[in-house]
């Protein structure tokens, strides 16, 4: 197949939360110097970008996502000399570097909105969605992701403003010329100053359907914005200029956070032809424990139709686009707890599995804090634990509305709410797993003494080196990055197992679902072949079949 080499494409990408990571000064909050304090880690551990989750001022209604001003860095996490400081440390050190873009919207308090809320005939008015009020109601029947109408009444201009996230949180009018100048213009400021890629949050929602149609109804009474926002009718136009404009100067990975996306929308966002994104992030996989009530609720993903959705990323966009690959970040459960096993006895294997399964693909993987360790879920235990606005509105509205019963709802968001991904990152078995010397902002997960990176660091056989092999694995065999992809055993619901081809090199990955002893017969034309063992844990592998242990796993060369 014919593919074009490009660095993004072998790389790996960690993903920092930097309100978890380390916090430098005792306050509680992870930082900018914390970050540069933990450079030699991920040194260590061979990543070769990192995202880092947004560093802006900001409110932090949304924990950094409602920016306040997109060229000042958030005071609890330093100043623009530490960020400087930093970057400069990471290049040196072979590290690249990726900001979170966040411009679907901005905060209330950015000096745009200020202006914007101000009056009818502001200069600033049209930066934002302002519309009149609909038989004494919002303008349309759309929701918001963090429950409730994603209309807001301004008291002083008598208008609406909409904001498909927090009220904190008011859209950008894409539509208007200026605020693409603006934008774009902030983003070259941040290339100039060396930066490597950009993570575009929720840029799929951009460009909204002019007329604002009122969406199919749920079960929350609220209309979806999804058919009239998700790849609305301008958001390749709009990407593309800012490709012209911006992106195409520098040698930059991007990637596009698109929620709603199908595989035909990122043939187009993320075209091998480079118009518009590297890649896209796709929430097919992540959809499949969802339902009528969204995320809430108590699922397990059918192991059928996550190789199913997966398998059709990975065939239809070879040689067209290139995928994202990615079991956690932020906004997700951990990958242990939710596609794996967490208890004691199966954590680990069911870790180094999951890393298998997603970094023998073809694509970028992105490592999440902490997921490299196998770091689990938060055992919530009241109300009080919960820091993040969507699993606090939910149960609010869910509870409120008799969907759920507060002790269902509680269940609910203390197995999918974002807090377990954003729960401090465990360093030691020190104070406070090493994160802060003071107290903080989020409780750390009390497993800490058992599940920590000093640990994991000093044990051969850890989840950390475990992820460290198969990084450096991606720079060493090009079948990794580029060879194509088949699905083997595609109805097995305890096996995921594939095939790469590269020329006359097959590369076979076998993963074991389940909690038990399992056996596999190999494919034919692989029986009694030597097989070189890349990686793997709890597989034997016998003339005619493999044996896999309880979530066991192996990437087998075939050269
Ligand atoms: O998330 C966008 C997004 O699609 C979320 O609505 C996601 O579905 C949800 O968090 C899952 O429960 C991005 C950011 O990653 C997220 O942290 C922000 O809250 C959101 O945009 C608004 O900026
Ligand atoms: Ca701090």
């Amino acid at each position: 197949m014919n593919m074009e080499k490009q660095w993004w494409k072998s790389s790996v990408v960690y993903q920092i939360y930097p309100r978890s990571f380390c916090d430098s000064n005792g306050d509680g909050i992870g930082d900018l110097e914390g970050i540069r304090s933990k450079l030699w880690y991920l040194k260590e551990l061979g990543v070769d970008v990192i995202w880092l989750s947004p560093v802006y001022q900001s409110p932090n209604d949304d924990m950094g996502y409602d920016i306040s001003d997109y060229r000042a860095i958030m005071k609890e996490f330093g100043t623009m000399e530490d960020y400087d400081r930093m970057l400069a440390e990471a290049h040196s050190m072979g590290i690249r570097v990726m900001m979170d873009l966040v411009v679907n919207h901005t905060s209330d308090e950015h000096a745009w909105f200020v202006e914007s809320r101000r009056s009818r005939d502001n200069g600033f008015r049209d930066f934002y969605i302002w519309r009149d009020g609909r038989d004494g109601g919002a303008p349309n029947n759309w929701g918001s992701c963090f429950g409730g109408s994603a209309w807001k009444y301004d008291e002083a201009s008598g208008q609406y403003y909409l904001h498909l996230f927090s009220e904190k949180q008011p859209d950008l009018n894409w539509e208007n010329e200026k605020v693409r100048e603006q934008v774009f213009d902030m983003m070259t400021w941040w290339c100039d100053k060396g930066i490597d890629g950009f993570r575009m949050d929720v840029i799929s929602l951009i460009s909204k359907v002019p007329e604002l149609p009122d969406g199919p109804e749920g079960e929350s009474g609220y209309g979806d914005f999804g058919p009239y926002c998700a790849n609305g009718p301008r958001v390749h136009e709009y990407l593309q200029e800012m490709n012209r404009r911006v992106l195409s100067k520098y040698d930059l990975i991007t990637v596009g956070e698109c929620s709603g996306v199908t595989v035909e929308e990122a043939k187009k966002y993320a075209s091998a032809s480079g118009k518009e994104l590297n890649m896209v992030f796709q929430f097919e996989h992540m959809d499949l424990d969802g339902g009528e009530t969204c995320k809430w609720n108590h699922k397990k993903v059918p192991l059928t139709e996550l190789k199913q959705v997966m398998s059709k990323w990975q065939r239809e966009l070879a040689g067209k686009a290139w995928n994202s690959l990615y079991w956690s970040n932020h906004d997700q459960p951990r990958s242990v707890s939710r596609l794996g096993n967490d208890s004691p006895a199966y954590r680990e294997a069911s870790a180094k599995m999951l890393a298998t399964c997603l970094h023998m693909m073809q694509g970028t993987p992105y490592i999440f804090q902490g997921e490299e360790l196998g770091m689990t879920n938060y055992p919530f235990t009241s109300l009080e634990d919960f820091r993040d606005i969507e699993s606090i509105h939910a149960y609010q509205e869910f509870t409120e509305k008799g969907i759920f019963t507060p002790e269902e709802m509680f269940d609910y968001i203390s197995y999918k709410g974002r807090d377990n991904a954003r729960t401090p990152m465990q360093w030691n078995d020190g104070h406070q797993a090493g994160f802060t010397e003071g107290t903080p902002w989020i409780a750390v997960n009390p497993n800490y003494r058992e599940i920590n990176a000093r640990e994991q660091m000093g044990r051969p056989d850890s989840v950390f080196h475990y992820y460290q092999k198969l990084i450096a694995l991606r720079k060493q065999y090009e079948i990794i990055v580029y060879g194509d992809y088949e699905l083997l055993l595609p109805d097995s619901r305890e096996l995921y197992v594939y095939l790469r081809t590269l020329g006359d090199q097959k590369l076979l990955v076998l993963c074991s679902f389940v909690e038990h002893e399992t056996c596999c017969r190999l494919p034919e034309a692989l029986q009694g072949k030597k097989g070189k063992l890349l990686t793997g844990n709890g597989c034997r592998l016998e003339a005619e079949e493999a044996k896999l242990a309880a979530y066991g796993c192996a990437a087998v060369l075939y050269e």
